[in-house]
C-alpha cells in the first residue's frame, strides 16, 4: 500500500515509519511511506503556506496553492484509485469498520492541516473525503494522520504475526477486551483469578468471553447496543452481572 502524507511537519509524520507495526511493515516492503511538504511548493521568498482569514477574526487559514500543489505531485507517484482524506473536526468519525474499509485500497493520500484549518476551495477540488479521531481538540491533523495510518496498516495482509493477529480477531468482534495478568502471582494480596492458573482452557475462554461481555456492558453499553447477543453470550452476562452484585 502506498501511504503518502502531506504535512508542515515531515520530521512528525515520518516517525511513524520507524517504530512498531508500522515501521516493521515499511521494512518489509509491504507499505510505502512519502512525505510532501507544502512549504516545497511556495513561490514566494518568505515560502508562505498561510494567510489571514476573509472575514476577518483569529488564526490562520492554509493556503490553496501550496496545498494543491502538495497534493497533486504526491497524487502522480500514487497508483490510480487512491482517495485523497482530509484529517479535520468536521469529518466523519473513524472506527474499525472505516480502517478495515481503508486497508483494501491500493494507497491514501492524508492531508493533515494546522492552524485554523484549509481554504474550503481545497476541499472541493481536491479531498474526497474527510475523517474526524472524535469530538476533542487537537493542533493539528498530523496525530490523527498517524493514527489512522496505524490502524489502517495493522490490518494489512502479513503485516501482524499470527500471534498478533488473534488478538486482533477477538476485538473485532465488536467488545471491548477481558482483563489480562501476567507474573507474579500475587500483588499486593491481589491474586490472578483462580481460573486463568486452571489450564482448562474451555473453562478459560468462557471466563474471558463473560469478562468481555460484562465490561463492555458497564462501560460501554453503546458497544453492545450495536451487537446482537445469542443466548450463550446473554447467559453470560447475566452471570458477571449476578457475581457483580454478590
Ligand atoms: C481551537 C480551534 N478551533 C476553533 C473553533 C477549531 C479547530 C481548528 C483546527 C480545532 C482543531 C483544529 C485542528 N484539528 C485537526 O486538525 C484534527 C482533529 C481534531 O482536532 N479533533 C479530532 N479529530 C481531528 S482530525 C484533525
Amino acid at each position: 500500500m502506498h501511504v503518502s502524507i502531506v504535512s508542515l511537519f515531515p520530521e512528525m509524520v515520518g516517525i511513524i515509519g520507524e517504530y512498531g507495526v508500522v515501521g516493521r511493515a515499511q521494512d518489509r516492503g509491504l507499505i510505502t511511506l512519502d512525505i510532501e511538504n507544502p512549504r516545497d511548493h511556495t513561490t514566494d521568498a518568505h515560502r508562505s503556506v498561510d494567510d489571514r482569514p476573509y472575514g476577518g477574526g483569529p488564526g490562520m487559514v492554509m493556503k490553496f496553492e501550496p496545498v494543491a500543489q502538495a497534493l497533486d505531485s504526491v497524487l502522480a507517484r500514487m497508483p490510480a484509485g487512491c482517495p485523497r482524506v482530509y484529517l479535520s473536526p468536521q469529518g466523519e468519525v473513524f472506527d474499525q469498520a472505516m480502517a478495515k474499509r481503508l486497508a483494501a485500497l491500493p494507497g491514501i493520500v492524508f492531508l493533515a492541516g494546522r492552524y485554523e484549518g484549509i481554504d474550503e476551495r481545497l476541499i472541493e477540488t481536491h479531498i474526497d473525503e474527510e475523517i474526524s479521531l472524535g469530538d476533542f481538540v487537537l493542533s493539528g491533523g498530523e496525530i490523527a494522520a498517524m493514527a489512522v495510518i496505524d490502524a489502517v496498516v495493522r490490518l494489512l495482509p502479513g503485516v501482524l504475526g499470527d500471534d498478533e493477529s488473534a488478538v486482533q480477531d477477538s476485538f473485532m468482534d465488536g467488545l471491548l477486551d477481558h482483563p489480562h495478568y501476567t507474573r507474579p502471582e500475587v500483588i499486593e494480596g491481589k491474586r490472578v483469578p483462580e481460573v486463568l492458573l486452571s489450564g482448562d482452557h474451555a473453562e478459560i475462554a468462557r471466563w474471558r468471553n463473560k469478562q468481555a461481555l460484562g465490561r463492555s456492558y458497564l462501560r460501554r453499553p453503546d458497544l453492545l447496543g450495536k451487537l446482537n447477543l445469542n443466548v450463550e453470550q446473554q447467559a453470560l452476562l447475566d452471570e458477571f452481572l449476578k457475581e457483580q452484585s454478590q
